[in-house]
């Protein structure tokens, strides 16, 4: 089509963007330095107006190098191509003993206080919908308690209990200058997780980080993905490139006695249906990450698509594990 519509101010012609093809191989527009931006492949634009072009830095580019501990190149390629092909992947080393011990330290605090807002005469926990894909939007009841904050203006929360004793909230896990180490950068994207999205995501892309305490003593979680079925057509989602990274960092060691998590590997890229219809007698088709004690500081990084639940918890233990939600900014975790 070549039909320039007079009404409507952003409309172009053909000939218009034949001139602008021609002035762009010549390179003979406006020289001014501020108008350039540079893409990856070399290429210069050039505004025609004055108006400055800025290329925001990655966010995993600030000093990276302060708190480098799993850095290794190779292992990099290995766990981006695990990820892609299986869809989950263990990563070792990611903090530090020191870090974790930070960690249970202040989700301690977290969760001390989180109960004492609980247990509130005013907060009565109401029964409401939580979404919980798998072969289709599936909404589970699950008890949610309003908890609020009055050494934080009253700031409002939410604590999920989805199992009984198993809660899931993001209280004080974010930007809470009170518990310190989840504000940091050592704890929101060491470098090989920063780096890891980077690729993974490309560009544009957003976390949050959140707490999955459990009491002690629960069933098995029910099957699920973490993401929610965009378009009522899992077939979709499964096609597309990844958008959605789920992180969890164990605080206790875990595995058969307490919950390990399963998972099925390859099942982002397969519908719910295709994926239970593999043989689960055959263990490779079934993984369970376990994290020992000698490993804890490792992360288990999934793709949000993958088919999994959390096993059940033998133990009167409690079994604490944090996890960061990595998304493309176009996501809406509701
Ligand atoms: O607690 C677990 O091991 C499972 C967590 C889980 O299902 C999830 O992150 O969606």
């Amino acid at each position: 089509m070549n039909n320039s519509n007079p009404n409507n101010p952003w409309s172009i012609t053909n000939d218009e963007i034949d001139e602008e093809d021609n002035k762009e191989g010549r390179g003979d527009d406006d020289d001014d330095e501020n108008n350039k931006n540079t893409t990856s492949n070399n290429k210069e634009f050039v505004l025609d107006d004055d108006r400055i072009l800025y290329s925001l830095p990655s966010p995993g580019d600030n000093n990276r190098e302060d708190w480098e501990i799993n850095n290794n190149r190779d292992d990099m390629n290995k766990y981006v191509q695990t990820l892609q092909d299986d869809g989950v992947v263990v990563i070792p080393n990611v903090y530090t003993k020191n870090q974790i011990k930070k960690m249970i330290k202040q989700q301690k605090r977290i969760h001390k206080k989180v109960k004492q807002m609980m247990s509130n005469e005013d907060v009565e926990p109401v029964n409401k919908p939580y979404r919980h894909d798998f072969d289709k939007k599936r909404y589970l009841l699950m008890k949610h308690y309003e908890i609020e904050d009055e050494d934080d203006d009253d700031e409002e929360y939410e604590v999920i209990e989805i199992s009984p004793g198993r809660y899931d909230y993001v209280y004080g896990m974010n930007d809470d200058e009170r518990y310190p180490i989840f504000n940091s950068n050592e704890y929101c994207c060491p470098s090989i997780l920063s780096e890891l999205m980077d690729t993974l995501l490309v560009a544009d892309y957003k976390s949050y980080s959140g707490c999955l305490p459990s009491d002690g003593k629960s069933n098995d979680g029910p099957w699920h993905r973490d993401t929610y079925i965009l378009f009522d057509d899992e077939s979709i989602d499964i096609k597309l490139p990844p958008y959605y990274y789920t992180v969890l960092i164990p605080l206790v060691p875990i595995g058969v006695e307490n919950g390990a998590t399963e998972f099925m590997p390859g099942s982002h890229k397969m519908t719910c249906k295709d994926s239970m219809a593999i043989d689960d007698s055959n263990e490779s088709n079934r993984f369970q990450a376990s994290i020992k004690e000698s490993d804890l500081g490792s992360i288990i990084v999934f793709d949000g698509r993958i088919c999994h639940r959390g096993l059940r918890n033998l133990t009167d233990q409690n079994r604490t594990v944090l996890y960061m939600v990595w998304t493309k900014k176009w996501y809406n975790d509701y």
